[in-house]
C-alpha cells in the first residue's frame, strides 16, 4: 500500500505490518529547513531507525516484546527543500491517508525539526498537545516565518487546542506573555516534577497528542539537536511521565523530534530510538 508522498527507506529489523493491520504507524519527516544552530535532523529519521538495530526488542518494565507489535513503517515523507509549508502540507495529506486505511492505527512520527509536527497535529485533531521540550516554542514568527520551528507551539494553540509543556528552559519575554493569556500552562525544567505535570494535564481534554522535542533531555544525552539547551530532564523523568500520561489519557498520536547529526550510532539517536520502544511498548501492554 503506497502513500502519495513517501518513499521506502531502513527499515526495522524485525518484519513489519501492512497499515491496514498495524497499531502503530511510523512516518519519518526528514526536514530542516528553518533549523538555526545545528544542522542534521533531515537525517533523524534514519538515525533512530539505525539506532534501533542496537536495542533488545524486549521490555524488560512492560514484558512486551517490540517484534510482537503490529507496527508498519511507511519510510519517510519527500519533503519540499526549505519550504516548511509545503511539507506540511504533504504531512497533512499522508497523516490523513493513514488514517483512511486504518483509523484505529497510531501514527509515530520522526523529526525532523519540530515546525513539522503540525502536519500530525492537524491531520489528528487531537484536543490537547502535551510537548516535552527546552523551548515554548511560542513565537508569532521566527526570522520572518510564521512556519519556523520557533512558532509550532503558537501555531498549534490558535487551532484551539489546549497545550501545556514540560522541561522548558529557553524562550522570549513575548512568549511567556502569550502563554499567560493563552492558558498555556508551561513548568520549567529546573521545576519539572513528575507530580506537577499530573496536576496540569489531568484537567486537559482528550484524546491527547504528545511530542518529544529530544532536547528536553539534558545536553548530555542529546548534543546532535537543532538548538541543544544545557539544564534538561532525565530519561526516567520522562518516562514515568509518559506512562502516566498513556495509562490516564487516549493517545491519538506521539512523535520524536529534532533528532539530528551526521554519523549512525550518534548518542542523541540511541537516547530517541530507546524512547521510541519504551513508548510502543507502554501503549502495548
Ligand atoms: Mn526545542
Amino acid at each position: 500500500m503506497e502513500l502519495l508522498y513517501t518513499y521506502e527507506t531502513l527499515k526495522l529489523e524485525f518484519p513489519m505490518s501492512d497499515i491496514d493491520k498495524a497499531d502503530f504507524v511510523i512516518l519519518g519527516i526528514p526536514f530542516d529547513g528553518t533549523t538555526s544552530y545545528k544542522p542534521g535532523t533531515r537525517f533523524g529519521p534514519t538515525l533512530i531507525r539505525q539506532a534501533t538495530l542496537n536495542l533488545e526488542s524486549y521490555i524488560l518494565d512492560y514484558d512486551v516484546d517490540i517484534a510482537d507489535v503490529k507496527i508498519a513503517d511507511v519510510g519517510d515523507l519527500a519533503i519540499v527543500a526549505g519550504n516548511p509549508l509545503e511539507t506540511i502540507k504533504r504531512g497533512i495529506e499522508t497523516v490523513e491517508e493513514i488514517k483512511k486505511i486504518n483509523p484505529s492505527a497510531i501514527p509515530v512520527v520522526l523529526g525532523g525539526e519540530h515546525s513539522m509536527t503540525f502536519a500530525p497535529v492537524k491531520a489528528l485533531t487531537p484536543k490537547s498537545y502535551v510537548v516535552f521540550d527546552a523551548h515554548l516554542d511560542l513565537r508569532e514568527s521566527y526570522e520572518d516565518n510564521p512556519w519556523n520551528h520557533a512558532c509550532v507551539a503558537r501555531r498549534i494553540s490558535e487551532l484551539g487546542i489546549k497545550v501545556a509543556e514540560f522541561g522548558i528552559r529557553s524562550g522570549t519575554k513575548e512568549e511567556v506573555e502569550y502563554a499567560k493569556n493563552a492558558g498555556i500552562p508551561w513548568v520549567h525544567a529546573r521545576d519539572y516534577t513528575v507530580e506537577k505535570l499530573k496536576k496540569i494535564v489531568k484537567e486537559l481534554p482528550e484524546p491527547v497528542y504528545v511530542s518529544i522535542d529530544i532536547d528536553v533531555f539534558d545536553l548530555s544525552m542529546v548534543p546532535s539537536t537543532g538548538t541543544p539547551e544545557a539544564g534538561g530532564l532525565r530519561f526516567w523523568e520522562v518516562i514515568e511521565a509518559l506512562e502516566w500520561l498513556v495509562e490516564n489519557k487516549k493517545i491519538v498520536g506521539f512523535d520524536i523530534m529534532e533528532v539530528a547529526g551526521t554519523e549512525l550510532g550518534d548518542i542523541t539517536a540511541l537516547t530517541a530510538a530507546k524512547l521510541l520502544f519504551y513508548l510502543i511498548g507502554m501503549l502495548s501492554k
